[in-house]
C-alpha cells in the first residue's frame, strides 16, 4: 500500500496550495487601526481648569492659579484604570479654555504660570510615567478651539497649534491616540479659525507615526455621533471620509457609518461615567449604575466600536471613590460574565467551507485564536453554522467576530436555538464587525445555529463565543409629577422590593418599602434601591433631588400646554411663535436659579444654547438676572443644566432663548423647567 501514500499526499498538498484566502473586500484597516481595534476599552480623563471652576466649557479668562489640585496622584488614576480592565488613558492636555496641563512654550495659560507646584508641575509627565508603570497606553486630547490664545482666529494660531502638538507628541513617550474635538461654541459673533487640518495630521504622522487620529472624520477613528454611550445597531467601519470634517453637521451619519464608505474609519464611543465630562461635586451621587455601564459596554464594544469611558478626576487630583467603585463593579461583572466560553472547543459544522480546505474549517471559530478564521467559497454570501454544545446548556449571550483585516462583509444574520424538534428564532442582527454581542433571555439548549443571511462578499468569521452572563439588577427610577407626587418604578427587574429614604441616608433592606406614590411638594433628596432574591441582592442606589413642585404654576404664554413643567422628562414644550416662556409661580418666593432639561428624544432642534433669564414680582416690571449666558456643550451632551443667580424674590420668571443649538431653526424646546430655591 505504500506506493499509494505518495500521490495522495502530493494531491492534498497541491490542493491546499490552490485554495487562496479571500481577497480583501472594500476598505480595510491599517496596522495602526488593527492595533487600536484590539484595545476595545480605555479611559478618557477630563481634568483641567474646569475641574476647579465648576464649568464644562471654560471661558479662557480663568486665572492659572485656580488650577490647584491638592493631592494629584496620576498613579492612582492608572492603578484604578488598570484594575478596571482598561487598556489606556487619554487626557485633556488642553480643553476649549486653552489652559495647558503641561508647561507649553506657546501660551501663557498653563501650569507653568500657576502656583501649583510653584509652576514646576506637569500633569502629562506624571501621567505618561504612571501609564508606563501600569502597562497602559497614553493618549492626548488637544482642543483645536481655544478661547484663550491671542492668536486664535488668525493663521498664526495654526502654527501655535502645530507647535503645541509637537510638544505633547515628543516629550512624553509613545502616544497611541490623538483626539481632535470638533466642538466650537463661538456663535455668530465669535472668532472664526480656518484650521490647518492637513498640517495637524502631518504633525501627528511625523512625530507619532503609530498613533491613530480621532475626529468626526478621523482620519483613523471617527466620532460615533453622540455622547450618550452607544454605537449604531448597524455599525459599518467604513465612511466616505473626504465628505466628513471636524464639526460635521450631519453628525447622525456617524452612528451607522457609511456602508461602502471609501475608507476604514471605525467608531469610538465617548461617554462620561457622570452626567458631565468634568468633575462637579453636585454629581457625586450621579455616577452611572452598573446596569447602565454594562448597557453602554454592550452598546459600544458589543456593536463593534471601542469604548472611551470618561472619568472626571476631582479637585484633589484623584479618581473619586464613587467612580472607582462603579468602574470596579463593571470590571467584576464583565470578568464573571465572560469567564466561561460555553462554545470553546465544542463541535461545529458549516454549510460551506472554502474549497473544502481544512485551513478554513469552522473549528477555527471555537479555537479561541483570533488569527484563525472560517470562510466560504467566493460565490457564497449566505451560510449557516451549527454549534453542538453536547448537553442542555443554560445561556443568554452570543459573541461573534468578523475577521476585519479583510474588510467588513456581513450585513444581516440571525441566531436560532434547537428546541429538541426544530430550530426556533433567538436573536438577530445586522452588522458584526470587530465584535458583536447579542443578549437574550436565559434559555437552555444543546444546539445553536447561526445564519449569515446576507453578506457583501464571502463571509469571514474568526470567532464565536457563547455565555451565561450574570443577571443585572436594574436600579429604580424616581419621578415626581407637577403636583409633587413621587413614584418609584423598577421596570426591568421582576418583582423587586424597593426601599427608599428622604433624609439623604443610604437605603437598606430595613428602610421604608415603596408601595404607593407619596407626596413631596417642597422637595428633598430621595434615595431608592431595588432588592431581589429575598432581599439578598440589591441594585445600585439611585438618588434624585427635587426643589419645590410646580403644582401652583402656570405657563403664562400658553396656559394649555404644561409639557415644560409636568415633571415628565419625555414630553417637551415647543414654541415656534416666540422665543420665550413665562411662568407664573402662583406666589412670591425667593429664587436662587433655575434648571433647564433639554428635549431627551435625541434630536437637537430648538435646544437653547444662549439665553437671558428674567424675574418679576408682578409680571409687569422685569429684571434681567442672567444676561447672554450659554449652556456649555448642551449640543453634544443634552443633560439637565443648572444656572444660579443672587437670591431674588419673584412670582414670575421668563426664560428667553437668544440662540438655539441649530441656529437656523425658529422656536425652542424645553423638556423641563424648574426653579432653585435653596443653595
Ligand atoms: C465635546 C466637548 O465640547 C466636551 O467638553 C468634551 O470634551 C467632549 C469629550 O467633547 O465635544
Amino acid at each position: 500500500m505504500k506506493y499509494l501514500v505518495i500521490p495522495v499526499l502530493f494531491l492534498s498538498l497541491g490542493l491546499s496550495s490552490i485554495i487562496s484566502p479571500p481577497k480583501p473586500f472594500g476598505a480595510t484597516p491599517s496596522a495602526n487601526q488593527l492595533r487600536w481595534h484590539e484595545m476595545k476599552y480605555y479611559a478618557f480623563v477630563h481634568f483641567n481648569m474646569n475641574t476647579f471652576t465648576d464649568f464644562e466649557w471654560g471661558h479662557g479668562t480663568e486665572s492659572p492659579d485656580s488650577f490647584n489640585p491638592t493631592q494629584l496622584d496620576c498613579r492612582q488614576w492608572a492603578r484604578i484604570c488598570k484594575q478596571a480592565g482598561m487598556k489606556g488613558i487619554i487626557i485633556t492636555a488642553k480643553h476649549h479654555d486653552g489652559f495647558c496641563l503641561f508647561p507649553s512654550a506657546y501660551t501663557k495659560h498653563s501650569v507653568k504660570y500657576s502656583k501649583w507646584r510653584n509652576g514646576k508641575g506637569d500633569v502629562l509627565k506624571d501621567l505618561s510615567a504612571a501609564c508606563k508603570e501600569y502597562g497602559l497606553k497614553f493618549g492626548v486630547y488637544l482642543s483645536p478651539w481655544d478661547r484663550n490664545h491671542p492668536d486664535y482666529g488668525t493663521p498664526a494660531y495654526n502654527e501655535v497649534f502645530k507647535n503645541t502638538l509637537k510638544e505633547v507628541l515628543t516629550n512624553y513617550g509613545e502616544v497611541f491616540e490623538v483626539w481632535f474635538d470638533g466642538a466650537n461654541g463661538e456663535g455668530p459673533n465669535g472668532k472664526k479659525q480656518v484650521y490647518d487640518w492637513k498640517g495637524f495630521v502631518e504633525t501627528v504622522r511625523k512625530y507619532q507615526p503609530k498613533a491613530v487620529i480621532f475626529s468626526d472624520g478621523g482620519p483613523d477613528v471617527r466620532w460615533v455621533g453622540n455622547e450618550e454611550g452607544y454605537a449604531g445597531e448597524t455599525n459599518w467601519n467604513t465612511l466616505n471620509r473626504d465628505k466628513v470634517y471636524p464639526g460635521y453637521p450631519q453628525y447622525w451619519e456617524l452612528t451607522p457609518g457609511h456602508e461602502d464608505g471609501t475608507h476604514w474609519l471605525p467608531a469610538e464611543v465617548d461617554v462620561s461615567i457622570r452626567p458631565g465630562w468634568y468633575y462637579h461635586a453636585s454629581e457625586d451621587n450621579r455616577v452611572k449604575s452598573l446596569p447602565h455601564l454594562a448597557t453602554i459596554y454592550y452598546n459600544a464594544v458589543g456593536r463593534g466600536a471601542n469604548l472611551l469611558l470618561n472619568i472626571p478626576v476631582d479637585r484633589r487630583g484623584l479618581v473619586h471613590e464613587n467612580d472607582s467603585t462603579q468602574l470596579i463593579a463593571l470590571k467584576d461583572y464583565l470578568k464573571e460574565s465572560f469567564a466561561k466560553n460555553l462554545a470553546l472547543h465544542k463541535k461545529i459544522t458549516a454549510t460551506n467551507l472554502r474549497g473544502n480546505d481544512k485551513k478554513y474549517t469552522a473549528d477555527n471559530l471555537l479555537d479561541g485564536k483570533p488569527e484563525t478564521y472560517w470562510t466560504t467559497d467566493d460565490a457564497i454570501t449566505q451560510a449557516s453554522l451549527e454549534v453542538d454544545l453536547e448537553k442542555p446548556t443554560p445561556l443568554n449571550c452570543i459573541l461573534l467576530q468578523e475577521y476585519i483585516a479583510l474588510g467588513q462583509r456581513i450585513k444581516k444574520f440571525s441566531v436560532e436555538k434547537w428546541d429538541g424538534t426544530r430550530y426556533q428564532p433567538l436573536a438577530a442582527g445586522t452588522t458584526i464587525g470587530n465584535t458583536r454581542i447579542l443578549r437574550f433571555p436565559l434559555i437552555t439548549t444543546d444546539k445553536i445555529r447561526i445564519n449569515i443571511e446576507s453578506s457583501k462578499a464571502c463571509p469571514i468569521l474568526s470567532n464565536i463565543e457563547i455565555y451565561k452572563t450574570l443577571e443585572l439588577i436594574a436600579e429604580p427610577k424616581i419621578n415626581r409629577n407637577k403636583d409633587g407626587l413621587v413614584s418609584i418604578v423598577c421596570e426591568k427587574t421582576t418583582d423587586p422590593v424597593i426601599t427608599y429614604t428622604i433624609d439623604g441616608s443610604e437605603p437598606t433592606n430595613g428602610s421604608p418599602r415603596y408601595t404607593a406614590a407619596f407626596s413631596l411638594p417642597l422637595g428633598g433628596i430621595i434615595k431608592a434601591k431595588a432588592f431581589v432574591n429575598e432581599m439578598q441582592k440589591s441594585s445600585t442606589t439611585i438618588s434624585e433631588s427635587f426643589d419645590i413642585c410646580a403644582a401652583k404654576w402656570k405657563v403664562v404664554n400658553n396656559a394649555e400646554d404644561n409639557t415644560a413643567i409636568d415633571g415628565n422628562t419625555e414630553t417637551f414644550w415647543i414654541n415656534k411663535q416666540t422665543n420665550e416662556i413665562t411662568l407664573d409661580l402662583g406666589e412670591i418666593i425667593t429664587l436662587n436659579g433655575f434648571t433647564y432639561l433639554p428635549r431627551q428624544d435625541g434630536k437637537k432642534n430648538g435646544i437653547i444654547y444662549e439665553y437671558n433669564f428674567y424675574v418679576s414680582e408682578d409680571g409687569k416690571k422685569w429684571d434681567k438676572v442672567i444676561e447672554k449666558a450659554t449652556f456649555a456643550n448642551i449640543i453634544n451632551n443634552p443633560i439637565r443644566q443648572k444656572a444660579v443667580f443672587a437670591a431674588r424674590k419673584a412670582r414670575f420668571v421668563r426664560f428667553e432663548s437668544i440662540q438655539t443649538a441649530t441656529p437656523s431653526e425658529t422656536g425652542f424646546t424645553i423638556a423641563e423647567l424648574t426653579v432653585i430655591t435653596r443653595d
